[in-house]
């Protein structure tokens, strides 16, 4: 189990009938000024480091976006914003992010979503959310102990994260923390056991010490889309500090 393995999975899941027609209805269509692009069209997988200690997530791809470039937040106003604030923070190599081979490489974070194929108006349906989960939950999981913040952008991605996040054993206060731009709230687990049979001769797991915890903390912030950053609501101080935040709790 790999993440290369896992987007070899993704790429080819046509699980949301609605979401598999949108996709390809935009990519048919197109947006006069892409029309000589051809569209991905199809499940956009995380992009960026694969030791990660921050991760991104965001809502699902723009139909003339990701959708289009077939990386995360590529080729639109949201991922030019994004990208540009993680250049000036250190984590990114440029500024701006316009196809899939144009030499953008992050060090230290990972953007990715939790659903992964372009819906109409941006909005998923909770079935569509809860389809997709699995994707989400396995990135997660094979990032491993190296995640240590998750920057979530907006409401839908906050819910959907602590989803799945409380299937994975992770300890989710009830009620459930609400989403705010910079809501701040750390989760912890206890790391899982080795599995029995893997257990070495003369390592007596029972009446030893409890495995040590793990914690992931979540930040909140608003949504990069033009919604928010053309009013002013998010702003590129703003997007900065919670990236500033996210790099010292990683401890980058
Ligand atoms: O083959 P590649 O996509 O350039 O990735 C090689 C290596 O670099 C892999 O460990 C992921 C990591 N990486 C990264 O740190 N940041 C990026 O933006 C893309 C890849
Ligand atoms: Fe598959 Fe997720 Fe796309 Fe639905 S949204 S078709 S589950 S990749």
């Amino acid at each position: 189990p790999t993440l290369a393995a896992l987007d070899a999975h993704l790429v080819e899941c046509r699980a949301c009938p609605r979401l598999v027609a949108w996709r390809e209805h935009v990519a048919d269509v197109k947006r006069a000024s892409f029309r000589d692009d051809d569209y991905w069209a199809r499940p956009v997988p995380g992009f960026g480091d694969e030791r990660a200690g921050i991760v991104v997530v965001g809502l699902a791809p723009a139909a003339h976006g990701a959708n289009r470039t077939g990386r995360m937040f590529t080729g639109d106003r949201s991922g030019d914003f994004l990208f540009a604030a993680m250049h000036r923070t250190g984590l990114a190599n440029q500024a701006t992010s316009v196809s899939a081979d144009d030499g953008l490489r992050l060090t230290g974070i990972r953007v990715t979503a939790p659903v992964r194929c372009a819906p109409p108006d941006n909005k998923p349906t909770p079935e569509e959310r809860r389809r997709c989960g699995p994707y989400l939950a396995r990135e997660v999981e094979l990032l491993g102990a190296t995640v240590r913040v998750a920057v979530v952008l907006g409401g839908f991605g906050w819910q959907a994260l602590l989803s799945t996040l409380a299937e994975q054993g992770w300890a989710v206060p009830r009620p459930r923390p609400r989403f705010a731009h910079g809501a701040e709230v750390t989760l912890r687990r206890a790391t899982p056991r080795p599995a029995p049979g893997a257990s070495l001769p003369g390592v007596v797991p029972d009446g030893g010490p409890p495995p040590p915890e793990q914690t992931l903390t979540l930040l909140g912030c608003f949504h990069v889309s033009q919604q928010n950053t053309f009013t002013g609501r998010l702003t590129p101080q703003m997007l900065d500090d919670v990236l500033l935040r996210a790099r010292e709790l990683a401890g980058l």
